[in-house]
């Protein structure tokens, strides 16, 4: 296998492309943006993902990478392009399907395709290989198919693409050997074979076990505040247990996969992922349980003024993607209260954005929704002396609540019921 085309372009396929042409294959990354096209063979990453841009120029420089807006013929080829929700939380595959037919003048004998994207149990097998088969070619002896997920945290994703475990599951045996064939090139991490639904299933559950127990710990802390106790302490203790693993509770869930992917399973089986969709549901009602409790604390306050510490879905990162912090904005909005947004990592938003003493100044209560390491450095001194009302309310157990009270401030923590 010489010459691999990766279509799609983002968060996973440019890094791909990359790490590959780095290993000495000839690359041809493709996506339908001009923009990043362009970008790309100017040499320069479009995703903000630490040592990426460096890979990339590395890539490019060397010949090992290009990028166009249409496949080429290649050995290998891999379909790493998004598979948002639609509407009605089922799972949007017209990329995958755009993507494969255009495949189809490109395919020989003897190829490999590979679905990367996260999809539904059954997507390779029902909706990508009938698409691929309209090449004539025989699949699983001609044409060789597979499912391979990734999973890697943004932030990390070129260390974990190499060193994480991989699960790749083929429509046959062969398809299967095939692929494992081209991973084991540039992955460190063991290489686990199987067919291409449970390789799919495997991927979905995964973030469905997270959102799970992410609901659990938001569920603890909505009965901890009426409870007068501190769901965190609870947590803490809990955990000395070596069986137990609770998470965290928060102002929701965010990000482009832990919140989309359990619904690959609730749309499919509606009637048997009960406890999946509980879960869903609770965690997408925490950006209203914080309103809520902002509302309460503002309460005595004609025209409150809030802060808000973050936009981002979760800390130090700038993605806003599906994240709770928007959906708080956008609420309090609507409730009518003047609401200023500081975010260190967010560049651009359709939220505009405020300086941090700008979004402090006159506010009668400022609130952490995003887990920044920036905001652990805060100098509460300084800030409360900007606010009308020096109140923090911290949806995330970020700061440390001696440090505020002493610089004079009313501490509220999510998860904890009594105000001091
Ligand atoms: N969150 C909580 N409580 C927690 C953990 C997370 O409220 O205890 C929130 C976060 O603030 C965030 C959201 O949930 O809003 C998702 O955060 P995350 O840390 O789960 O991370 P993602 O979505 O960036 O990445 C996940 C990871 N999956 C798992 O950890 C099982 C990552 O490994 C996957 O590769 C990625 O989804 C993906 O691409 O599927």
């Amino acid at each position: 296998m010489k010459d691999v085309c990766v279509l799609g372009l983002g968060y996973i396929g440019l890094p791909t492309a990359s790490i590959l042409a780095t290993q000495g294959f000839d690359v041809l990354g493709v996506d339908v943006s001009d923009f990043v096209v362009n970008k790309i063979n100017s040499g320069n990453a479009h995703v903000e993902e630490p040592g990426l841009n460096a890979i990339v120029q590395g890539a490019t420089g060397s010949g090992k990478l290009r990028a166009a807006l249409e496949p080429e013929p290649a050995d290998v080829f891999i379909i790493a392009v998004p598979t948002p929700l639609t509407e009605d939380k089922e799972a949007d595959l017209s990329h995958v399907e755009k993507a494969a037919r255009t495949l189809l003048p490109v395919l020989k004998k003897g190829d490999l395709v590979i679905l990367e994207s996260t999809v539904p149990p059954g997507t390779t097998e029902d909706v990508l290989a009938p698409i691929l088969a309209e090449s004539k070619l025989r699949i699983g002896e001609e044409l060789f198919v597979a499912h391979c997920p990734e999973r890697v945290l943004p932030g990390r994703i070129l260390k974990e693409l190499i060193e994480n475990d991989r699960v790749i599951g083929g429509v046959n045996r062969a398809s299967t050997e095939k692929a494992a064939e081209l991973y084991r090139v540039f992955v460190e991490g063991e290489i686990f074979m199987t067919n291409s639904a449970t390789a799919e299933m495997a991927k979905i559950i995964e973030n469905t076990y997270r959102d799970v127990n992410i609901a659990l710990a938001n569920e603890l802390a909505i009965i901890c505040e009426k409870l007068k106790i501190n769901a965190w302490e609870v947590i803490d203790l809990a955990n000395k247990h070596p069986r137990v693993n609770l998470h965290s509770p928060g102002p929701g869930v965010g990000g482009h996969c832990i919140s989309v992917d359990p619904w690959f399973i609730v749309s499919r089986f509606r009637e048997e992922a009960r406890l999946i969709e509980t879960s869903r549901r609770i965690n997408e009602s925490m950006p209203r349980h914080i309103v809520g409790r902002i509302l309460e604390i503002t309460r005595a306050v004609e025209h409150p003024k809030v802060a808000l510490l973050g936009l981002a879905y979760k800390g130090n990162v700038d993605d806003t993607r599906e994240s709770p912090a928007q959906e708080i904005h956008s609420l309090l909005v609507e409730s009518g209260v003047d609401t200023r947004v500081y975010d260190p990592h967010v560049k651009h938003s359709e939220v505009a954005l405020s300086s941090l003493e700008d979004a402090f100044k006159d506010s009668d209560c400022a609130v952490l929704v995003t887990d920044h390491d920036e905001f652990k450095e805060l100098n509460p001194t300084h800030l409360g002396g900007l606010m009308n009302a020096k109140v923090i309310f911290d949806t995330r157990d970020c700061l440390d609540p001696g440090v505020w009270r002493n610089a004079g401030f009313t501490f509220y923590l999510h998860g904890e019921g009594k105000a001091d």
